[in-house]
């Protein structure tokens, strides 16, 4: 059997550079991709209009500051062809690709307790030995495609906008139904609407987006930018979610209502996710919420022409509980005529047919359909994987409950196993890049002071465990997080366990990390 230092599950951006790493530290490693090129996320997910909420310049490595000054990103925020680019680009330039399989998924993971090492097995019926294994296998990977009853007896065309077709899709003279309205659906529905004969937006709950003022990225900015690009990290860095907006600490509640509506008129004219930093008690006050959500609803009655359309389209969660998009003409969208919002709550989907789908009010008659209800977040990638650690215990039936880690790297009962951006980590309430950038270079300190330490196996211990899926959960319970059912929650998974996944606070995340490494790795059983 082929043996090496650690397998890599994923050739996502997570993926790439943990090669990166391993190789840069002497290591030997293997790395699996169920994919047949790299990218991850940019890989699957090539739906119209598909692009990063987070813009170009910090949606991007920082570990090579050649790599950063040399690389030009076009817009503001890049579309899904672009990063996609970026993703290759770094494939070449630190000559990765040797080192990954393509078109191979690893279908079981079991830790032979006698060798202290890792026995993988891939869909190819290759078998490995790995002494370490890295799961870098995303949040959004698995995609939810909701089982409706009768929906095999639609005969016509069928996406998940997570699985989009390489060679695309056209629309030209159909008439196409999109399902669902989160951040996936609202990039693709004005791009659809364009070209589509008509489109109906099934809804089932509303979402609230900011205009993303998407453009060009000037030279000289992009220039000026470079010029500190230092500064512009350590900004992401210092901010609760890893992004360098401007964030205002004030409380919304002792504003005027002049100056409340001055200041989100001023984000919304700024565009996109930097709206969240208005006032610092957004998340953590149900009446500051309020005044955010309703500036939004405002916006959403001016632009939509039909009020009823306006109404419906409004939302009425807590603002920013599920995640705020980023779009480009969405609502605006709604005032083509070649469009239709289609209200599950008062309609629900009562069945399929050949050609169409029946609500309980209406027949809606179409060519295509479009999945873009999301993903099995989080934990669905890394449980597809039969993982087996110490004792024959399976993840799947320790994480039955939820997901428990130890600052989301590793979990107890399963040595020599990390995971980026795990459940527990900041990951998808970050940018993501830095995010997987820090884990990566902790996963990366801790093999290189085990080897230096003569140590073989690191596991978390399952008091340090449950201590820290405690403070995710007493953080998240401090915050309006739960109050809504996000996939932040696993809320959008039938029989999904309703667990808060992500760490809030992305600086305090990374001084925590520091400290356990610093203190010889505490939390920890090494052996
Ligand atoms: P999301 O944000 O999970 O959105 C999925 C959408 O699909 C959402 O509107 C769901 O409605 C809807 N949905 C899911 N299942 C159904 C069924 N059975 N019937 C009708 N509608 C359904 O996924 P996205 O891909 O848009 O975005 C994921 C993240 O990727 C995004 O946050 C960015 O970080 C990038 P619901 O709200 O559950 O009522």
């Amino acid at each position: 059997m082929r043996s090496v230092d650690a397998v890599v599950v994923g050739a996502g951006f997570a993926g790439l550079y943990m090669l990166h790493r391993l190789r840069q530290q002497g290591l030997s490693a293997q790395v699996f991709e169920k994919g047949t090129g790299v990218g991850g996320t940019w890989y699957w997910n090539r739906y119209p209009g598909a692009r990063c909420d987070v813009e170009s310049m910090e949606y991007s490595y920082q570990f090579d500051s050649d790599l950063q000054q040399e690389w030009n990103w076009t817009e503001r925020y890049a579309a899904q062809p672009e990063i996609l680019e970026y993703a290759n680009h770094v494939a070449d330039r630190f000559d990765l690709r040797e080192q990954i399989q393509f078109n191979t998924a690893v279908n079981c993971a079991k830790f032979d307790e006698a060798q202290q090492r890792w026995l993988v097995t891939t869909d190819q019926g290759e078998s490995l030995s790995a002494q370490y294994l890295v799961m870098a296998t995303g949040c959004l990977s698995s995609s939810n495609l909701p089982q409706i009853p009768g929906q095999e007896s639609f005969t016509g065309a069928t996406y998940h906008t997570g699985q989009w077709p390489h060679e695309g899709v056209d629309f030209t003279g159909l008439e196409v139904a999109v399902i669902g309205t989160g951040s996936s659906a609202i990039q693709s529905i004005p791009v659809i609407a364009e070209e589509a004969e008509h489109l109906y937006v099934l809804q089932r709950t509303p979402n609230y987006s900011i205009p993303a003022h998407n453009g060009p990225l000037e030279p000289q900015v992009q220039q000026q930018i470079k010029d500190d690009y230092s500064g512009l990290r350590e900004r992401g860095a210092l901010s609760p979610f890893g992004i360098a907006f401007e964030w205002n600490i004030d409380s919304a509640l002792v504003a005027t209502d002049a100056e409340r509506k001055a200041e989100y008129e001023k984000r919304w004219q700024m565009g996109g996710l930097g709206f969240l930093g208005a006032y610092g008690d957004l998340l953590f006050s149900g009446d500051a919420n309020d005044t955010a959500a309703e500036f939004v609803r405002g916006k959403i009655r001016d632009i939509v022409d039909d009020p009823v359309v306006a109404e419906v389209l409004s939302p009425m969660q807590t603002f920013g509980c599920k995640r705020v998009c980023a779009d480009t003409g969405y609502y605006a969208t709604f005032n083509r005529d070649n469009v239709t919002l289609v209200d599950l709550q008062e309609q629900p989907i009562q069945g399929f047919l050949e050609q169409g789908i029946i609500t309980h009010k209406q027949v809606i008659e179409v060519d295509v359909i479009v999945y873009a209800t999301g993903f099995d977040a989080m934990t669905g990638a890394i449980l597809k994987v039969d993982i087996v650690g110490r004792g024959g215990q399976s993840l799947r039936d320790k994480w039955a409950e939820g997901p428990k880690t130890f600052l989301g790297l590793g979990t107890s009962g399963f040595p020599n196993l990390f995971i980026i951006t795990g459940p527990g980590s900041p990951s998808v309430l970050t940018n993501m890049l830095p995010s997987i950038e820090q884990n990566v270079e902790w996963i990366s300190d801790c093999i290189d002071h085990m080897q230096q330490q003569g140590q073989v196996t690191i596991e978390a211990t399952s008091a340090a465990e449950q201590a820290w899926v405690g403070e995710v959960n007493e953080l998240a319970d401090r915050t309006l997080f739960p109050t809504c059912n996000s996939w932040y929650l696993g809320a959008n998974i039938p029989g999904k366990p309703r667990v808060f996944m992500p760490y809030i606070g992305f600086p305090a995340y990374v001084e925590k990390c520091a400290e356990v490494a610093s203190e010889g790795y505490e939390g920890f059983a090494l052996s």
